[in-house]
């Protein structure tokens, strides 16, 4: 169907999640919907949340402005603007921010009968967010577990989480993450550089087919993962990085609260290995000063 046609086919009313026809019209090429108004409001108001927060603390400097969550002793309870309660109103406004923009890829998708992949794909991003400034908190009992709104002062925070659990590049999920990291960064080299092989050659070459792409892999490796495998694989291994992201912020003090290092002395522990011994080694490398 030739796009104009189909534009005037589905940019018709219906399929929205609530509110009826209230905001289902199109501002030129942008789908409004409810949840597009509410993704202006939420983001609006946090980001000038934001910009009063600054004005209130010591620096202007882009890298050193920082909106800090309220202190520990303030538990679970709602803090004074000044102290944390502006960082609380501001998250809320981001979280209210990315669940209105991922219900209206939904919307975008019932209206045009297409699956809920993006939406779905985007919620496990909102998800790791989530794991760090409500979940992680929540479960530690305390907002100020969550990370500050700063450049730098985010960094630091992600510094400071890391050592306490003495060198986070032992945590498991934190592994498994990274692991998923970087095969979505070589699926997507691989899938990026074999679809522009075949169809971006040289001026006056001819665009090649997807058995060119399928025969480049059969011969290199002995298998291709196919056309659409490969997009089935890609969204696998991204959702799977934000996933364990998620993971291993979460299970960081609510499960486990020693150094991650510790945590492999399961591995010891097996019964194929000489027990007593192994076991009192460690015990006693680690009570040496
Ligand atoms: C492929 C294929 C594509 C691709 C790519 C492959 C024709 C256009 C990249 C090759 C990918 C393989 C074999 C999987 C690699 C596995 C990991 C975990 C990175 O076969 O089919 O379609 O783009």
């Amino acid at each position: 169907m030739a796009l104009l046609s189909f534009e005037r086919k589905y940019r018709v009313r219906g399929g929205t999640l609530i509110g009826g026809d209230l905001f289902d019209y199109w501002i030129g090429p942008f789908y409004v919907g409810f949840f597009g108004i509410t993704t202006v409001f939420f983001t609006a108001l946090g980001t000038l949340l934001i910009i009063f927060g600054a004005s209130q603390g010591p620096t202007w400097n882009l890298w050193q402005i920082s909106i800090n969550p309220p202190d520990i002793d303030y538990g679970l309870k709602l803090a004074p603007m000044a102290e944390g309660g502006l960082w609380q109103i501001i998250t809320i406004c981001a979280v209210g921010a990315f669940v209105s923009w991922a219900l209206r890829e939904v919307e975008i998708c019932r209206k045009l009968g297409i699956g809920y992949h993006v939406p779905f794909a985007f919620g496990i991003a909102i998800f790791a967010y989530v794991s760090l400034v409500v979940i992680r908190p929540l479960l530690l009992g305390a907002w100020g577990h969550g990370f500050p709104y700063g450049i730098y002062s985010h960094l630091e925070w992600v510094n400071n989480v890391g050592y306490t659990y003495g060198n986070f590049h032992y945590n498991p999920a934190h592994m498994i993450a990274i692991t998923f990291f970087f095969a979505t960064c070589l699926a997507l080299a691989l899938h990026g550089g074999l679809i522009l092989s075949s169809t971006n050659p040289g001026r006056g070459e001819e665009v090649k087919t997807p058995e060119h792409e399928d025969t480049y892999f059969r011969d290199f490796i002995g298998y291709s993962v196919g056309t659409l495998g490969i997009h089935r694989l890609g969204l696998f291994l991204a959702l799977n990085a934000a996933f364990w992201s998620g993971i291993c912020i979460i299970i960081s003090g609510p499960y486990w609260t020693d150094a991650w290092s510790d945590w492999w002395d399961w591995w010891l522990r097996l019964p194929v290995f000489p027990q007593e011994d192994l076991v009192r080694e460690i015990g006693d490398l680690r009570s040496e000063p």
